[in-house]
């Protein structure tokens, strides 16, 4: 068996397994628990000022390397703040009015993915095989194979993929549509961006639909289940419990994303209060929200947003001894976490668009199976097709949402449990590790199929 490359943006950082990861290094982290010798590259997340590429640094951990370089502050700005997170992403969320597109950013993306491809392939090996994540390195094959390199290139595109008709809106559609070609095998999360996506590969003459392909990802549902009932009697968790008095808890966790539609979720959970009044001084909505990509102008100002609501709600609600909303901005150890999906009643999980949605997998994962809470979920996640015993909701319809509150909060057990059965055998069919062996299967089969 060859060695296995990983290419991502990021590389987490192993000594940091409790830090709030993105669903991204949260899914390779549980896909690469097995034996096959891995080389992880990626940006380390420092910066330093340079005029030469960067050296890698190497960090070795069983049988995981992970090798890791800086950006310069103008590369880290034109990238990955600007072109990856400012034009790709509200992009791939069809979120064409706040996308802000810059031709300069556009050429510090291209740079940049050239100087990925100039200090990797260095470290590669004749018998690898390369596996490239997401947005961020959508360039990277075709500046690999421009320096000889013929290893099969995979790629995983962890976001929604936008049909065609908004995909050129942006100004280098095409030249980026192109480079994918490089790629040997593209794999997407839904059947959706699946077409979609090969709808912009034919418009650039490619011709053969089978190196597209939907691949969802999962989570490591047996160990995160492990995590909870071990969390559930820690002192967190007690806490948090004796804090509500016996009364029900709605969970939210998210990156502070607009992607995840937490402003149109709270107004969901406003109508709730407004009609259905029997919930009052009763029901907690805890929303767990990390602060992310904080330097974008775009989430500073969706962070001042949600304050506002939050803060109108509450003022507008609360009793002197019922908080209404409790709303963290700071991170929570993942093992807490865990601990907290399994006490909550009902998971809140209302994106506009997300490419899959590890947060709704992770709710069920960890529900106790003689008495699981409900899930509430976006039909515009990734997830939904294969979570369809969730309740589904449309994220941008407040009613809707409050209705679905109000039917999982009163929901008998009996219900709860005939839906959870089957949810949960969705998330132990696909898993972290099944996604992660399929793609590469079918990789490799790419790579005997041009031998051969
Ligand atoms: C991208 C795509 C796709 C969140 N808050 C805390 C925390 N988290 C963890 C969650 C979950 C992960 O972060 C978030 O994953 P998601 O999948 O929900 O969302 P993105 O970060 O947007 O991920 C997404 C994913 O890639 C994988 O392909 O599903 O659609 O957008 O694991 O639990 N973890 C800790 N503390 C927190 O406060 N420890």
């Amino acid at each position: 068996m060859g060695r296995l490359v990983i290419v991502s943006n990021r590389v987490p950082d192993p000594r940091e397994r409790n830090k709030p990861a993105g669903g991204l290094a949260v899914g390779l982290a549980d896909a690469l628990r097995g034996d096959q010798s891995t080389l992880w590259f990626g940006w380390s997340g420092r910066q330093v000022e340079a005029d030469a590429d960067p050296v890698p640094s190497l960090d070795t951990h069983g049988t995981v390397t992970y090798a890791t370089i800086p950006l310069t502050p103008t590369q880290h700005r034109g990238y990955y703040q600007r072109f990856s997170n400012a034009i790709l992403w509200p992009l791939c969320h069809y979120r064409l009015g706040l996308m802000d597109y810059a031709r300069a950013d556009w050429q510090q993306y291209l740079e940049v993915n050239r100087m990925f491809a100039r200090v990797l392939a260095p470290l590669l090996k004749p018998d690898d095989i390369i596996w490239v994540h997401d947005y961020h390195l959508f360039p990277l094959a075709q500046a690999l194979r421009e320096l000889g390199v013929t290893a099969p290139i995979g790629f995983f595109l962890h976001i929604p993929f936008p049909p065609w008709s908004l995909f050129r809106a942006l100004p280098p559609a095409t030249a980026l549509l192109d480079d994918m070609k490089a790629y040997d095998l593209i794999g997407v999360q839904t059947e959706e961006d699946a077409q979609n996506l090969w709808e912009c590969l034919r418009v650039e003459g490619m011709t053969d639909p089978s190196r597209v392909v939907a691949c969802p990802i999962g989570i490591d549902p047996v160990s995160f289940s492990e995590e909870a009932r071990d969390a559930f009697e820690g002192p967190e968790v007690r806490r948090l419990r004796e804090s509500l008095h016996d009364e029900p808890l709605i969970i939210g966790v998210d990156r502070l994303d607009y992607s995840k539609g937490l402003e149109e979720r709270f107004h969901g959970y406003e109508k709730l209060l407004i009609r259905y009044p029997e919930h009052h001084r009763h029901v907690t909505y805890l929303q767990v929200a990390p602060v992310s990509r904080g330097e974008v102008e775009e989430y500073r100002l969706l962070r001042r947003q949600l304050d506002e609501t939050i803060g109108r709600i509450n003022g507008a609600f609360a009793a002197y001894d019922w908080t209404p909303i409790r709303y963290l901005t700071r991170p929570i150890a993942r093992q807490t976490l865990a601990g907290f999906y399994r006490l909550a009643d009902v998971a809140l999980v209302t994106p506009l668009r997300d490419g899959m949605n590890l947060v709704a997998k992770e709710y069920v994962a960890a529900q106790n199976p003689d008495n699981p809470g409900a899930l509430v979920l976006s039909h515009l996640a990734g997830a939904a097709p294969e979570l369809d015993e969730a309740l589904l909701v449309n994220p941008h319809d407040s009613d809707a949402i409050a209705d679905a509150l109000h039917l999982a909060l009163t929901m008998k057990k009996e219900e709860r449990k005939r839906r959870w059965n089957i949810l949960n055998n969705e998330i132990r069919n696909t898993t972290a590790g099944s996604w992660a062996r399929d793609f590469l299967k079918a990789l490799n089969r790419t790579r005997k199929t041009s031998v051969g």
